[in-house]
């Protein structure tokens, strides 16, 4: 295996206190760069990061301003991109040396850091091993295999990564083809909100503008790690508090990069050592209990209302419904009733209204504290309810920003990969194709994963992701894949989903998107639409890592092809060879949001896509906003001691895992951790650094459990644990999900500690 770089092997080192950003993060991307051999190209290449002509980073969805700094990247772009363009390879030799059971073994760590997969691959179960194949004996054989299964028992997931070209070709296929069931990672992700702001205010995506951001003076953050997880946001954050702009937050964990923020390209800052501050205040709430503490901060201001009014009441009449229900529930909530839920006292809420009250332009953003809860949809709704009471909705320098994950994952759910049929304009799908698309409801992840479980699913494609890594209850899971007829992995690098496998499994690789693709001896580029709805065209320039790579477009138009029967209205490989035509048709089945698409692909700052709530156009049953009453105050079920959060570290993104430390937050060198509060490790008698098993308590008789954790005494609210994702999926329930969207509530997980013997 592979050597892992030097780390310190106490993961309790004392809280970071310095700002995020800084010589920090360039340190951080110095040393990932000499582990993994960068060379002078890949600097030049991190230079045209998410520039118009360059490509855009494949790390997170934040937008890209018009105007981009010098360097429009940040330490875990950088990491992306160097992770993409390394040196390593992993081809047939590989292959040959290890049997696909050993590598089940191996950790994610290790398994990716092989480098980039250079050959397709397919499975030999006589030998346990993956032997090199043709690209087209693998078309051919997978397209067999698919003419064989009932395309209802089949699956096709996406990780929200791949490009608009693809992904409208991956949607297509898998309806001509005969079926709805195209998962993505948005349905881990942020289906609850696609599920709730569609509901509430008509838009399944966010109504924001990077120029909202210039305007607004307060932007309430729920449950989401701006420092690590869309590091180039705190550029527009640091320069609305510049200019006055106040930042209140809501998180369980205090995260760095919305305490304080240092710019790595401000060299003024950087001599000085002097930050920006950010939140005032930062609430330390509950997790899963948001809904309680916007119900706190709704009761002070109808109580305020009363004597010097502060609601909208024109806006709220003319653009809402379900105001005064919600009033009268609001009204009715005890304080201790929202005290107890959230943990934050009714002073704490009354500030942050006072500050509310005071505000002209409000945003509010928010992540995955919100969205992986089983009353997401609840939270969400409640975080619209607060912005409707002021009108902040539809006018400069307010709305809602939820904040995505993925750099495509909201455009591949614009172009049509979605299992629900009512969300894709199947009629024009029909005419232009020329088919009678599947109209049934498809399986989103939950329901994949209940087919896995109870046999109905037979064949899996995976475009991108990690899919067995990505999901919750991997211990039922695990086992169930290699029983699979037909297992379909294309992927850059390899990982755990391609070692849980069996007969009938292939692996293909493709290129990664700061590489150059020629299509018919010509340069092509692809298309991303970042979290603000701007699309912006992307082109690599670097030489493949294989000559053997091919782009997804063309694997899948390659499997495509070679299962369905002919179609003269559909030209898998003209499309492929002209990446053109397929934005042609993506604007001919989107003509509202898509006209021009060529034309306007390299626009600086991307074309925006447009929002109708920016007009006040509410595209709901009502033709209004509604305003939610909340079912429950809290998301957590029961009276557990402990809820974990599952959350991401600084250097990862998702289960790829760059390496052991969190910067942060301070803690360094192992990811198998606890995070405690000192409260809880006193009561519970627990010492840093001892070792611990975390027991999910679902109240089912499923054993879930991760051992080996070791104690971290960490600033949480009692009750409150933390761990890393993925290590600690297995604790997560199926069934424990957002009751509307089928979120997995990976972000509150009812557990118990035991302790473990002493090791050594
Ligand atoms: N570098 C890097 N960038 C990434 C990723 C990555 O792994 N690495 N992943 C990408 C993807 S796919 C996604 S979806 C995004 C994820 O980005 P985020 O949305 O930031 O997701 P997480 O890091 O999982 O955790 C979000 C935050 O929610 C807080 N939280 C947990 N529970 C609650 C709660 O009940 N209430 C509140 N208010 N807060 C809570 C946690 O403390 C944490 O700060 O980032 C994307 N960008
Ligand atoms: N406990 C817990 N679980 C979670 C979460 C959590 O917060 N807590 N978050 C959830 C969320 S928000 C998400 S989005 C999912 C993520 O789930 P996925 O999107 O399925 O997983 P990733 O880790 O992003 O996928 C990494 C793999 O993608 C492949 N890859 C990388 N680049 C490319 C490319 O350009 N093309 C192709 N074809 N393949 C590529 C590589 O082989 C790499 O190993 O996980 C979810 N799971
Ligand atoms: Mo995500």
């Amino acid at each position: 295996m592979t050597d892992r770089p030097a780390r310190e092997q106490d993961p309790t080192t004392p809280f970071y206190a310095r700002p995020s950003g800084g010589w920090g993060s360039l340190k951080s991307v110095a040393r990932h760069a000499v582990q993994d051999g960068m060379s002078l190209g890949t600097l030049a290449t991190l230079r045209r990061q998410n520039k118009p002509g360059g490509h855009m980073c494949t790390s997170c969805a934040w937008a890209k301003p018009p105007d981009p700094h010098l360097a429009e990247f940040c330490e875990n772009g950088a990491k992306a991109t160097i992770w993409d363009l390394t040196r390593r390879r992993c081809g047939p030799d590989f292959f040959a040396a290890h049997r696909v059971a050993e590598l089940r073994d191996w950790s994610d760590y290790d398994l990716e850091a092989q480098g980039r997969l250079t050959h397709p691959m397919r499975y030999d179960a006589q030998t346990d091993r993956y032997v090199p194949t043709s690209w087209d004996a693998a078309f051919q054989a997978i397209g067999s295999k698919l003419q064989a299964l009932d395309p209802g028992s089949t699956a096709f997931y996406a990780s929200g990564r791949a490009s608009l070209e693809t992904s409208f070709l991956y949607g297509l296929f898998a309806r001509l083809y005969g079926h709805n069931n195209l998962s993505d990672s948005s349905n881990m992700c942020h289906e609850t909100t696609s599920v709730a702001l569609k509901k509430a205010i008509g838009s399944p995506v966010g109504t924001c503008v990077l120029q909202d951001f210039e305007s607004c003076d307060l932007i309430l953050f729920f449950g989401q790690n701006t420092g690590t997880n869309s590091p180039r946001f705190l550029h527009p954050i640091q320069d609305a508090v510049q200019r006055g702009c106040r930042i209140v937050t809501f998180n369980p964990v205090r995260e760095r990069g919305l305490i304080q923020f240092l710019d790595p390209q401000s060299p003024a800052e950087m001599l000085g050592g002097q930050g920006t501050t950010i939140s005032h205040p930062y609430l330390q709430l509950r997790p899963g209990s948001d809904i309680a503490a916007i119900a706190g901060l709704a009761k002070h201001l109808f109580d305020m209302d009363d004597t010097a009014p502060l609601i909208d009441r024109a806006f709220v009449a003319a653009h809402t419904t379900g105001f005064d229900a919600f009033e009268r529930h609001i009204r009715a909530l005890d304080w201790s009733q929202i005290e107890h839920a959230c943990g934050l006292t009714r002073d704490d809420l009354h500030e942050v209204a006072r500050i509310y009250a005071r505000s002209e332009r409000c945003i509010a953003v928010y992540g995955m504290g919100l969205t992986q809860h089983v009353h997401g949809s609840d939270s969400i709704a409640m975080l619209v309810n607060l912005l409707l009471m002021r009108g902040n909705m539809g006018r400069p320098g307010a709305g809602i920003c939820p904040v995505r994950g993925h750099s495509n994952v909201q455009g591949q759910r614009t172009v049509g990969i979605s299992e629900k049929p009512e969300l894709v304009p199947l009629d024009r799908l029909a005419r232009i194709f020329d088919f009678a698309p599947p109209r049934d409801p498809g399986w989103n992840t939950v329901h994949v994963l209940q087919a896995l479980l109870d046999g109905r699913l037979r064949g899996f494609v995976s475009l991108g992701g990690n899919f067995a890594r990505a999901i919750p209850d991997q211990s039922r899971t695990d086992p169930l894949w290699q029983g699979l007829a037909l297992n379909v992995q294309i992927a850059t690098r390899l990982n755990r989903s391609h070692v849980l496998v069996g007969d009938g499994a292939w692996l293909l690789p493709c290129l990664v998107r700061a590489e150059r693709d020629m299509q018919g001896g010509k340069p092509q580029a692809v298309s991303m639409e970042d979290s603000l709805s701007h699309i912006h065209g992307s082109q690599g320039r670097r030489a493949p890592a294989s000559d053997q790579l091919l782009s997804e477009p063309a694997i899948i138009a390659g499997i495509a092809q070679a299962t369905l029967p002919d179609n003269p209205k559909v030209d898998w490989p003209g499309w492929v060879q002209d990446y053109a035509r397929i934005r042609d048709l993506i604007a001919k089945v989107y003509p509202d949001q898509f006209s021009d698409f060529n034309a306007r692909l390299f626009k600086a700052g991307g074309f925006y896509r447009g929002n109708p709530v920016r007009q006040r156009d509410w595209q709901t049953d009502s033709g209004k906003a509604g305003f939610a009453v909340p079912e429950t105050l809290t998301a957590l079920q029961g009276a557990r001691q402990f809820t974990l959060i599952t959350l991401r570290s600084n250097d990862q993104f998702n289960t790829t895992i760059y390496g052991d430390d969190d910067r942060l937050r301070g803690l360094r060198g192992d990811r198998m951790i606890l995070m405690i509060s000192r409260h809880d490790m006193h009561l519970l008698g627990l010492a840093k650094g001892d070792r611990i098993s975390l027991c999910a308590d679902y109240g089912d008789d499923i054993p879930r459990r991760v051992d080996g954790l070791r104690i971290v005494p960490y600033d949480l609210p009692p009750g409150c644990l933390a761990a890393y994702y993925p290590e600690t999926n297995p604790l997560v329930a199926l069934g424990s999900h957002d009751l509307q969207s089928g979120t997995p509530a990976y972000k509150g997980v009812p557990v118990r500690i035991e302790r473990m013997a002493p090791i050594g």
